[in-house]
């Protein structure tokens, strides 16, 4: 085993058996306009993290670790989308309305789409998620299954939501789990900085925490 320096005490991992999944770095939470945006919150401080998600994307890249995306978007018949979820925040424009970039985190509209800057490679796993979770209603689970992943390490948006809730759900299906502090962010830096306590309390209860610059220092010899 091979470890990262995190908290509360260092993460064991198998680079053969560790994935990197990026949670949701879509238009709509980061770009005025979108979902993010029509739900009421200020989206300027979500966009800070895009350099530090790319270098530990390219970490993975380097290392020859799978790298998985994830996108929370909708069909455009509504059909996987509850009337509960549709309905939730009161917001401005609802999930599938029209917007400025397109309909509201609906599959193929160029306002759920992943940045450009951290666009996914070929042959990169991307998975589209109806909810908060990337494991409900999704292949998530298979796939990692099919490439024999055990230690996930997180980035992405937001913190508490579906970064936070994609932890918990790998958490309990056995994997370990891993968050880079500085590659996710919320709306809201209180709600951040109680999720990274949440997951690390209790003896990593759901998992760890570590900054980008100690995960990639632990599989720069991955390869
Ligand atoms: N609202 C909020 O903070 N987040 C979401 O709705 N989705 C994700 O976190 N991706």
């Amino acid at each position: 085993m091979q470890q990262i320096d995190a908290s509360p005490f260092p993460f064991a991992f198998r680079p053969e058996t560790t994935a990197l999944i990026v949670i949701d770095m879509q238009r709509d939470f980061v770009e005025p306009g979108g979902f993010g945006e029509s739900l009421g919150n200020d989206v300027s401080r979500i966009g800070r993290i895009v350099p530090t998600v790319k270098r530990l994307l390219e970490g993975f890249r380097h290392a020859g670790l799978p790298v998985i995306h994830t996108m929370e978007c909708h069909r455009p018949d509504l059909s996987d989308l509850p009337p509960a979820k549709r309905g939730r925040g009161n917001p401005a424009l609802r999930i599938g309305d029209a917007g400025p970039m397109g309909r509201i985190l609906i599959a193929g509209e160029p306002g759920t789409m992943i940045l450009d800057e951290l666009a996914p490679l070929p042959g990169e796993i991307v998975i589209e998620k109806p909810g908060k979770g990337a494991f409900y209603a999704t292949p998530l689970g298979q796939e990692l299954e099919r490439l024999g992943m055990r230690q996930l390490v997180f980035a992405g948006v937001t913190t508490e939501v579906c970064v936070q809730t994609t932890m918990r759900e790998a958490n309990d299906r056995g994997y370990e789990c891993l968050l880079a502090e500085d590659a996710t962010e919320s709306y809201f830096p209180e709600f951040k900085a109680a999720a990274l306590a949440m997951i690390t309390a209790q003896g990593a209860v759901v998992g760890w925490t570590a900054t980008t610059d100690r995960v990639l220092e632990g599989i720069a010899d991955a390869r």
